[in-house]
């Protein structure tokens, strides 16, 4: 590889990860806000199942787990809750994501950690249906503490 294309590969990945440690709050606000949207359809579609108002499908209940295992810390990792992120835009997060920010991360380490064990326990009804319940405390310990009512310019 010749010199320049090296050069140019590496200003090109420096760009990319900038840009991607930046992005502008609303486009973070609307990152995580994304993640709980499909988090929340997907976890819909499977207590639809645990509670019998769909047959249960062993595929598609895998399917949607995984989604929920790989989108639940997404919004950490990718650090859309910066600085700016707090108000100003469409946002329903509570001040105190930022004022307490260890006690918001150990919140929702606990959702990731029932989301990780999602896919493994939805092979089966009766297993996912604990998981559910598992996870579903996680999202509200989170959402009790974490998130408002209402939205807040
Ligand atoms: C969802 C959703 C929530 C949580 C919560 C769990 O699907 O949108 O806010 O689960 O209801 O208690």
């Amino acid at each position: 590889m010749k010199i320049t294309h090296i050069a140019v590969l590496a200003v090109a990945s420096l760009s990319a990860s900038v840009a991607f440690a930046q992005a502008k709050p609303e486009d973070q606000i609307k990152y995580r806000q994304s993640a709980m949207t499909i988090n929340a359809r997907s976890n819909g579609a499977l207590n639809a199942m645990a509670k019998g108002d769909v047959p249960f499908n062993k595929e598609v209940a895998q399917r949607y787990a995984t989604v929920i295992a790989e989108l639940s810390d997404l919004p950490l990792l990718a650090g859309a809750y910066g600085p700016g992120t707090d108000r100003g835009a469409l946002t329903k997060a509570d001040p105190k994501v930022w004022s307490e920010p260890e006690k918001f991360k150990a919140a929702f380490d606990r959702f990731t950690v029932a989301a990780k064990a999602l896919p493994a326990a939805a092979g089966d009804l009766a297993t996912l249906k604990t998981a559910l319940a598992e996870l579903g405390k996680t999202c509200k310990g989170c959402h009790d503490n974490y998130r408002m009512n209402d939205y807040r310019m």
